[in-house]
C-alpha cells in the first residue's frame, strides 16, 4: 500500500503552515474522510489509523451509534450552560457512575480540565476534610508524567520542552520516580493530599509499571490518608484490555479522571469521578465551565460509553492486544529494543543504534499505516479497539517489513 499521489496534500500543508502556529510536527498526511479504522487523505490514499487520536477513538471513526446520538441531540438541544438544567446530563452522570462504581461525577470537556478539577477537589478535600494547613497542600506526581498542557499541569512535568518559557508555575507538587514505592512513601508528609499517577505512562513512552505497583501505591496512600488519583484519560475505557487500567490490579482509585474516548471521537467529553467524601467539597459557584455537562456532550458521552460496554471493547483490546504484541515480538528485527504495553496500548522501542522512531513512522506511512512516535525512540501502536483481526494481521505484515528492513 504505497501513496498514489500527493498533489493536493502539498497545498493543504502550505496553508496550515502559513496560518497555523507551529506547535506540532505532524506527519505530512492531510486526512479528509474516515470510517471505522480507516482514513483517506485529500489525494484519495487510504491509511490504517494506528494512533486513534491518542486513544480518543477507541470506538473507531464515526461510530454509527455515536453519530446517531449526536444527530438526534443536535436536532433538539446542544447547549444550556449550567445556569439551567438539561435532560441529558443527569442520565450521563448516572450511567458513568454505574459503569465505574462511584457515587458522583463532575463533567468537563478536555482531559486537562478533568485533571485540573481533580487537583482543585483533592486540595480542597485536604483543607476541609483532612485538615491540612491552608495553602500547604502537596500532590505527588511522577517523572515522565503527562496530564495535559495547562500552566499548572506542565509546571509539574519533568519534560523540559513542556515547561520551557511557560513559568512561573503553580507550587505544591512533588516529583518522584515512576514505579518506585519507596520513593512514594518517602515523599509523603503531613501536607500530602494526593498522589496523581497514570496507571501506564502513555506519553512517557508506553511505560508499564511492575506488577503490583498500583496496588502497593494505593495501599501506601490508604495508610497515609492520601487520595490515590488515577489519570485514566488515555488508559481508560478499554484501551489496556480492562475497562480501566487500574482494574488489572483490582485498585479502586479515590479519584478517577476520564476523557478522550468518553467523547467517542466526536466531541470533547471528560469527567472527574469520585465518592461524595471528595466530591462534596464543591459548593455552588466553586468550580465549573461553559460547556461542562452540556446536553450534546452528555448525549454523546452516553452513546460512547454504551458502545464500549455493549461491544465488549475491553475484552477485544485484551485479546487482540496480546496477539498483536506476540506478533510484534516475533518480528526478526535488528532495530527493536523491546515491545511493551497492555491491551491495544503498545510501544515498540527502537534501539538508539538504529536512530529514532520517526523514520520508521514515515516508512509505515508510505505503506498506508499511520502511527506516531512518542519522544524519540518509541513507535506507539494504539488502533481503535473495533479493529478486525484480519486487518491487524495485514498491518503486522507491513510493520514486519519496515522493522526487519
Ligand atoms: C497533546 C501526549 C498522549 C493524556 C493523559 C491527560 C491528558 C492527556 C494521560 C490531557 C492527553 C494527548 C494530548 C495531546 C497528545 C496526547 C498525548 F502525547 F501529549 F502526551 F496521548 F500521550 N492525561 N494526551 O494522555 O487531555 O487536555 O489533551 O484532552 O497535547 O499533544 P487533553
Amino acid at each position: 500500500m504505497t501513496r498514489a499521489s500527493a498533489a493536493n496534500t502539498e497545498r493543504y500543508l502550505q496553508e496550515a503552515d502559513r496560518f497555523g502556529a507551529h506547535n506540532y510536527h505532524p506527519l505530512p498526511v492531510v486526512i479528509e474522510r474516515a470510517e471505522g479504522v480507516w482514513v483517506w487523505d485529500v489525494d484519495g490514499n487510504k491509511f490504517l489509523d494506528m494512533l486513534s487520536a491518542y486513544s480518543a477513538l477507541n470506538q473507531g471513526h464515526r461510530h454509527p451509534a455515536i453519530l446517531a446520538a449526536a444527530r438526534d441531540q443536535m436536532d433538539k438541544l446542544t447547549l444550556t450552560s449550567r445556569a439551567f438544567h438539561n435532560d441529558q446530563m443527569g442520565a450521563f452522570l448516572r450511567e458513568l457512575c454505574e459503569a465505574t462504581g462511584y457515587e458522583k461525577a463532575l463533567p468537563m470537556n478536555t482531559g486537562a480540565e478533568a485533571v485540573e478539577t481533580s487537583i482543585k477537589m483533592v486540595r480542597k478535600w485536604g483543607y476541609k476534610v483532612k485538615g491540612v494547613a491552608e495553602g500547604r497542600a502537596e500532590i505527588i506526581v511522577c517523572e515522565n508524567n503527562f496530564h495535559g498542557r495547562t500552566t499548572t499541569i506542565v509546571g509539574f512535568s519533568s519534560e523540559h520542552q513542556y515547561r520551557d518559557g511557560f513559568g512561573p508555575f503553580t507550587p505544591g507538587f512533588r516529583l518522584i520516580p515512576y514505579d518506585d514505592i519507596d520513593a512514594l512513601r518517602a515523599a509523603i508528609n503531613e501536607n500530602t493530599v494526593g498522589f496523581l499517577v497514570e496507571p501506564l505512562q502513555g506519553e512517557g513512552g508506553v511505560v508499564v509499571p511492575a506488577e503490583g505497583y498500583l496496588r502497593q501505591a494505593a495501599q501506601v496512600c490508604r495508610e497515609n490518608r492520601v487520595a490515590f488519583m488515577a489519570d485514566e484519560i488515555q488508559t481508560g475505557l478499554g484501551r489496556t484490555g480492562k475497562l480501566f487500567c487500574c482494574d488489572w490490579e483490582d485498585v479502586r482509585p479515590d479519584v478517577l479522571t476520564v476523557g478522550k474516548a468518553l467523547g467517542g471521537g466526536v466531541y470533547p467529553v471528560s469527567a472527574t469521578i469520585a465518592d461524595a467524601e471528595f466530591m462534596d467539597v464543591f459548593s455552588p459557584g466553586d468550580h465549573g465551565s461553559t460547556f461542562g455537562g452540556n446536553p450534546l456532550g452528555a448525549a454523546i458521552g452516553r452513546a460512547s460509553l454504551r458502545v464500549i460496554l455493549d461491544e465488549n471493547l475491553s475484552e477485544r483490546s485484551n485479546e487482540l492486544g496480546n496477539w498483536f504484541m506476540e506478533g510484534l515480538r516475533a518480528i526478526d528485527s535488528p532495530h527493536v529494543e523491546e515491545v511493551r504495553g497492555k491491551g491495544l496500548m503498545i510501544g515498540v522501542v527502537i534501539k538508539e543504534s538504529s536512530g529514532t522512531a520517526r523514520p520508521f513512522c514515515e516508512a509505515l506511512e508510505q505503506r498506508g499505516i499511520l502511527a506516531k512516535e512518542t519522544h524519540s525512540q518509541v513507535i506507539r501502536f494504539a488502533p481503535p479497539l473495533v479493529i478486525g483481526k484480519d486487518v491487524l494481521e495485514d498491518a503486522l505484515q507491513e510493520i514486519g517489513a519496515v522493522l526487519s528492513a
